[in-house]
């Protein structure tokens, strides 16, 4: 088959799922083209069946905001046109299914078509598809594709909740991890032994929004550091990554944390830890908090959104009320104080991530998406290039 694929190619779990995915359809045969502003970071330069579409939006004085949902259409519409793309996957509702939209219009009128097919994500829906400027085009956009999928159950009853979509049959199909990487076993954690100095690595990564609560991570970290000594090292970056700061001088924490920035290669550091932190005040499904778990990272979270899908609690972490860091802090502290149970819950974490979200596994419902969303529509007739 041959897939199109559009994300936001910088930081961000969206983007991440949306390359890999891409790069294990290629691996399994398929033709797969990205389409959009940027190489997408987790995307190598090279790969067989592999191409990468760059949308110029170009830089016209008159545009104080360039319109960048219509090059992306633009781009679509001739990249399906050239190479006779099957699927245009659209990760993330706002602005690509509603280009996508418009891409497969105009295919229609030069007597093309192609199926779209919408991943919805998070804040697509739970956060900025719910603003007025854009909760009409979401929904639109949503009911206008030929598939749509959410990253959780959670995630599908809110945009059913938030949006109606009512002839729209979202299916769930989970995020997923790739065990041979996310396998502490197979890494040497880079930070320096100066850096670590034997203490206990809790560890946090995120695009540092304010969903995040980050100020809540340093909290939960300077109380877990007051009774067990500890390092906190903070991957990614974003706007309240100074309200992070500010909080750990606030609690004077400030030498105990590093800020490592943005990262590509997670793994090896996720290897290294011995708790992973997810404080978020809504997390459709939290792609980072399912890897530390396969790197065998047990994750200490707030009880909301699709988090309690992707960690068990009591099992693969501990789940606290939103807010309630105390309660986090005192979680941490039991499970470092001891170490039987840390060993157990982390081989468990390592087993579930394994089990329930394996790429194969997920990478072929995806696939059998696509069979049936385009077996359910006439086949494609491309106009020649
Ligand atoms: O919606 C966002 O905040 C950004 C988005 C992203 O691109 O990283 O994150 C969402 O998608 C991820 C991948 O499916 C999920 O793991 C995150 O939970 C989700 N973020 C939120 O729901 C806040």
């Amino acid at each position: 088959m041959k897939i199109g694929i559009t994300c936001y190619p910088t930081y961000g779990g969206s983007g991440a799922v949306a390359t890999e995915l891409g790069i294990a359809l290629a691996a399994r045969g398929h033709e797969v083209h990205f389409i959009t502003y940027q190489q997408p970071f987790r995307l190598p330069n090279f790969l067989p069946r592999v191409f990468f579409h760059e949308v110029d939006v170009g830089r016209y004085p008159l545009f104080e905001y360039p319109p960048y949902d219509l090059a992306l259409a633009v781009r679509m519409h001739e990249v399906v046109r050239d190479h006779q793309l099957d699927v245009l996957h659209c990760h993330y509702a706002i602005p690509h299914a509603t280009s996508a939209w418009i891409a497969r219009e105009m295919l229609r009128e030069g007597g093309a078509d192609v199926r779209v097919v919408t991943t919805l994500h998070g804040t697509d829906i739970t956060i900025v598809g719910q603003e007025r400027s854009f909760y009409s085009i979401t929904r639109f956009s949503i009911e206008k594709s030929d598939a749509v999928t959410a990253v959780s159950h959670y995630l599908r009853d809110e945009t059913y909740r938030a949006f109606g979509c009512v002839g729209s049959d979202v299916q769930v199909i989970h995020n997923f991890i790739d065990p041979a990487l996310f396998d502490r076993a197979q890494h040497v954690f880079p930070l320096p032994s100066e850096v670590v100095q034997n203490r206990r690595v809790l560890m946090h990564i995120s695009n540092f929004r304010a969903v995040k609560r980050v100020r809540d991570i340093v909290k939960v970290f300077a109380r877990v550091n007051a009774e067990i000594p500890s390092l906190l090292v903070m991957i990614g970056d974003g706007p309240e990554r100074v309200e992070a700061e500010d909080e750990a001088r606030e609690l004077g924490v400030a030498e105990s944390i590093v800020f490592l920035g943005k990262i590509d290669a997670i793994a090896p550091l996720l290897a290294g830890a011995d708790l992973f932190l997810l404080t978020s005040d809504n997390e459709s499904f939290g792609l980072s908090a399912l890897e530390a778990l396969a790197s065998g990272v047990p994750v200490i979270g707030a009880n909301a959104g699709g988090l309690p899908e992707v960690v068990t609690n009591g099992v693969t972490g501990y789940l606290c009320a939103v807010g309630d860091v105390e309660a986090m802090a005192r979680a941490s502290i039991d499970l470092l104080a001891d170490p039987v149970r840390w060993q157990a819950m982390s081989d468990a974490a390592a087993a579930d991530a394994r089990l329930r979200f394996s790429q194969d596994a997920v990478v072929a419902q995806y696939e059998a998406l696509y069979e049936r969303t385009v077996a359910a529509f006439p086949k494609p007739s491309h106009v020649p290039a």
